[in-house]
């Protein structure tokens, strides 16, 4: 049993009740593909499922079952399941959620490959697709049918920053009997529970803030229902395959230790950024819900505990002035990905989002030259510092 029950603390201890042998403070990294019995009984009752020994590491692992307990705890989960990438537990949630003849509708602005996956290649298996702006709960009343099995957004949004209200939208699935699945990347359970505000699974691209050492690609998905956990894991995980590795996990399992510290300052560094950016003249937009003036402050204020690190802004420029800004950036580097020690920044419509046609992007409300930017641990003023040289390119 773990003493405690604040986040910190669970972020440390959840999940330690296997005994291990060895006395060992860190879980160890059990890096085998099978687990051998003692007898043919003993291997009958655990493929009955009548035990839970460990048979392979496909189905199961010691190192990634106390990552998967730790996360439930921190998501206020029954349980979860690891993956090997944030897009193998997406891809495999919505799978085991729909079936031909169903519908997800999903928020129009979403990570480009989970973009892709909707849009593109459920309908090859017969399910139905829908982007609706869910910002807008009553647009989600309007749209939902009795065919809507699954609700499927980010919020914060990638990379708008937009809110959802996970509460409205969830109430308005519950009635039409849909299932809500929200990616709390940009959030972490540190600043938002989404299975606390009336959602059905909360799943993560891990590779991001879980980590927070940008090392590792991982996914997770945690739910209000065990059940269903097991039957992602042994109905789908199982068979499509993407497994997460035990070091992964191990990573992981540090990464969460400081998870808490690392998003209060990762906050505090973005609040300081998306302020200065929104005096600067020729910054003409800033993106990040811990802004008062920007739309979804309100209901993320409500909901979350705390804003996050992602900032999106538009320059008062064109196009070619704004990769300018962007080339320029020194301490910022130039890559995709977020939730790292480093501060990174990109061009989301040239890069992550690549996908979208000019018509989707302005239909966002949102301009092809967007940039967002990461905001990583360096000291506030140097990361200021940096964004106040590149956008002097513009004087
Ligand atoms: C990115 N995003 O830079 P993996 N959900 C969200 C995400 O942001 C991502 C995933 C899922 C970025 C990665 S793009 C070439 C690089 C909200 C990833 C997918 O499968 O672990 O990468 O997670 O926005």
């Amino acid at each position: 049993m773990t003493a405690g029950r604040h986040f910190e603390t669970l972020s440390i201890h959840a999940g330690e009740e296997e005994p291990n042998p060895k006395r060992a403070l860190n879980c160890p990294i059990f890096m085998t593909a099978a687990f051998s019995f003692a007898s043919l009984d003993q291997a009958d009752a655990a493929f009955a499922f009548e035990t839970d020994d460990y048979v392979y590491s496909r189905g199961n692992n010691p190192t990634l079952r106390l990552l998967e307990r730790r996360m439930a705890a921190l998501e206020g989960g029954a349980d979860a399941v690891a993956f090997a990438s944030g897009m193998a537990a997406i891809s495999s949630v919505l799978l085991s959620l729909l079936k031909p003849g169903d519908e997800v509708i999903a928020h129009r602005m979403l990570y480009g490959s989970a973009w892709n996956f909707i849009r593109n290649i459920l309908p090859q298996y017969g399910i139905g697709a829908r982007l609706a702006d869910l910002t807008d709960p009553r647009v989600l009343a309007a749209a939902i049918s009795e065919k809507t099995r699954v609700v499927y957004f980010e919020t914060p949004v990638n990379p708008s920053l937009e809110i959802i209200d996970i509460a409205a939208v969830s109430r308005i699935a519950r009635e039409r009997g849909a299932k809500v699945v929200v990616d709390n990347t940009f959030a972490t359970p540190y600043f938002q529970r989404p299975l606390e505000l009336g959602a059905d699974v909360a799943v993560h691209s891990a590779t991001k803030y879980i980590s927070g050492h940008g090392d590792v690609i991982a996914g997770l998905a945690v739910a209000k229902d065990a059940e269903y956990i097991q039957h992602l894991k042994f109905g789908y995980l199982c068979e499509l395959g993407g497994v997460m590795s035990p070091f992964t996990a191990w990573l992981l399992l540090r990464g969460l230790k400081t998870l808490a510290l690392r998003m209060r300052e990762h906050e505090r560094n973005a609040r300081l950024t998306a302020e200065f950016l929104a005096r600067h003249p020729r910054v003409k937009k800033v993106y990040y819900p811990g802004l008062a003036s920007f739309p979804g402050h309100a209901v993320a204020a409500r909901q979350m505990r705390g804003f996050g690190a992602m900032v999106s802004f538009d320059i008062d420029g064109t196009v070619e002035q704004s990769k300018a800004v962007v080339n320029r950036l020194k301490l910022f580097k130039l890559a995709v990905s977020l939730g790292d020690c480093e501060s990174l920044v990109q061009h989301p419509f040239a890069m992550t989002h690549r996908g979208y046609s000019e018509e989707e992007i302005a239909a966002a409300g949102l301009s092809p030259s967007l940039i967002r930017l990461s905001v990583g641990l360096e000291h506030p003023e140097d990361i200021i510092a940096d964004l106040e040289q590149a956008l002097s390119v513009l004087n």
